[in-house]
């Protein structure tokens, strides 16, 4: 990068190594998240410390709207965050970037996917979990939205549970689901304009 390559390009360009982006994306995804705290008259200067700075949901919905517009935005919020207050820190917003990424291994985002439908966290997917993500995907407008949710999540362990019926999903059915369901990997991918 030259002689003039500055403290925090330094900082950034670790992650090419740590993560699925190049050091043109990190720097995008850091410029978004300046962008956050300029807003909140934070001095950016203090971003050169990656791991301080911390932002809303809400904040980072509205200044990212390729993560905004996801129906599962507040579920992935939670799966990579570890601050309190529905807020995250820069690096796990990196994290969030890079698995999204379409570089990402199919092995990271499907782990991060069966984590993200595993919405009472037991560790398995099961028949409530499928019916919170299918409302989730499906916008709830009618009244028969329930019955619906309930033969879809039906379907979906027919087609893609194991043969004991256990009404449990393994990472290896997940995966099957979103190899052939468009509708949920669509779901797993962006980048940041
Ligand atoms: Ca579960």
């Amino acid at each position: 990068m030259g002689g003039t390559t500055s403290k925090l390009d330094e900082s950034l360009q670790k992650y090419e190594d740590l993560t699925y982006l190049n050091f043109k994306q990190i720097k995008n995804c850091h410029n978004r998240f300046t962008d956050i705290k300029k807003r909140e008259n934070v001095n950016s200067g203090s971003l050169v410390d990656l791991t301080k700075p911390v932002c809303t949901y809400d904040d980072l919905f509205e200044s990212v709207p390729e993560l905004g517009h996801n129906p599962f935005r507040d579920r992935i919020c939670d799966v990579f965050s570890s601050e309190q207050g529905r807020k995250l820190n820069f690096l796990e917003f990196l994290d969030i970037c890079s698995v999204f990424n379409e570089n990402a291994s199919q092995e990271a985002k499907i782990k991060r996917a069966f984590q993200i439908f595993d919405f009472d966290n037991d560790g398995f997917i099961g028949k409530g979990d499928i019916s919170k993500v299918i409302k989730t995907i499906v916008p709830d407008d009618s009244n028969t939205n329930l019955n619906i949710t309930d033969a879809v999540s039906d379907q979906i362990f027919k087609e893609f549970g194991g043969p004991e019926e256990n009404k449990l999903l393994t990472k290896f059915q997940v995966q099957e689901m979103l190899e052939k369901s468009p509708e949920f990997a669509d779901n797993f991918t962006f980048a940041l304009q």
